[in-house]
């Protein structure tokens, strides 16, 4: 966050001591916030947050200037969740699961094989589900989340190693997984060995087989190459999973409620249009994939459900998230047993 005086903005470039009649000079911003994410630029993430950033611009008249930082360019995501709450970082796109190391709720959308759909999904975040979620992120009172959750997607499973076909392959298996406890939870039920790994450690750490797999949806897995050090993709579709959209609160609270209002508005706009660019994506780049070389296979999902089931997966998570939240999940994907 860069925030200039009132005057200083009015008086252009000069503030900064650069001339004011310097040719094709963008006049600074009276706000300069800081957005860092996980994913590559080529991602509809960046590619409507960046746009988003231009209509901000446009709309405020150079006052506000997002600063998009994509790749984790300021670090893993577990250092940025650390920057966000102490106001470095401005905003953060942080998938739920990674931000219950912080609000423990949030990685309910997580809970395996939960949602059929996108649809079903969407529903719930943008309903009573996800509502009880920004309501505990808000209570944290040093962040907050947008209304509208952006897409990841639902995950799959890729290995350099063999294909995951039934849950026994899952058995010992050397999977990274992100910093969540969920995570690693879920994993160790199918009897698997799980790394926690951040993701911009995961392209190396299969490169260099310190683990065999991983998992992340089609969107993922295609721009950031993670095909080019994988041979298998298993649709497990375990998992769905979305970004919240986290602000520093204090930071936030600096900006005039007129240039709020305009920011908001184009970032709920833009993780509408990232979800529709998302499953368009997921739904084409399969093709891409096998072109280059990765070996697709389906899976019987009932099959992976009745191990996490007979686990005691669900009464474990269950029992964590408490009975409002899982009854939140439960009313819009019904019972999980
Ligand atoms: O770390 C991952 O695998 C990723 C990119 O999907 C998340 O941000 C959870």
């Amino acid at each position: 966050m860069t925030i200039l005086s009132r005057r200083a903005f009015a008086a252009g470039t000069a503030a900064l001591g650069v001339s004011t009649f310097a040719i094709g000079r963008a006049r600074a911003a009276e706000f300069t916030y800081k957005f860092a994410n996980n994913l590559q630029l080529s991602h509809p993430l960046n590619i409507r947050a960046l746009e988003a950033a231009d209509k901000i611009k446009q709309e405020t008249n150079g006052r506000f200037e997002l600063q998009v930082f994509p790749s984790s360019q300021l670090g893993s995501d577990t250092d940025t969740l650390g920057q966000l709450r102490s106001g470095a970082v401005d905003f953060f796109t942080l998938s739920g699961l990674i931000l219950s190391t912080f609000i423990p709720v949030a990685a309910i959308n997580g809970v395996g094989f939960a949602f059929k759909d996108s649809d079903t999904a969407f529903g719930a975040m943008d309903g009573k589900l996800g509502d009880f979620v920004k309501g505990e992120i808000a209570k944290s009172k040093t962040i907050f989340a947008f209304d509208k959750i952006w897409d990841n997607g639902f995950r799959q499973t890729t290995s350099s190693t063999k294909p995951i076909s039934s849950p026994a392959d899952l058995a010992n298996f050397k999977i990274r997984v992100p910093p969540a406890a969920l995570w690693t939870s879920m994993f160790k039920a199918f009897g698997s060995a799980p790394t926690t790994i951040n993701f911009n450690e995961v392209y190396s750490a299969l490169q260099s087989k310190v683990v065999d797999g991983q998992e992340n949806p089609l969107a993922i897995i295609s721009t950031s190459k993670l095909y080019e050090v994988q041979s298998y993709c298993s649709e497990t579709n375990h998992m769905w999973d979305g970004f919240w959209f986290l602000a520093n609160k204090a930071n936030w609270d600096q900006i005039p409620v007129d240039i709020q209002a305009i920011v908001s508005k184009h970032i709920n706009a833009a993780a509408l249009n990232e979800r529709a660019d998302v499953a368009k994506l997921n739904a084409t780049v399969k093709a891409d994939l096998i072109a280059k070389g990765l070996k697709f296979n389906s899976v019987d999902a009932a099959l992976f459900r009745d191990k996490l089931k007979s686990a005691g997966f669900y009464s474990e998570w269950k029992g964590k998230f408490g009975a409002d939240a899982w009854g939140a999940l439960e009313a819009a994907v019904g019972s999980l047993g």
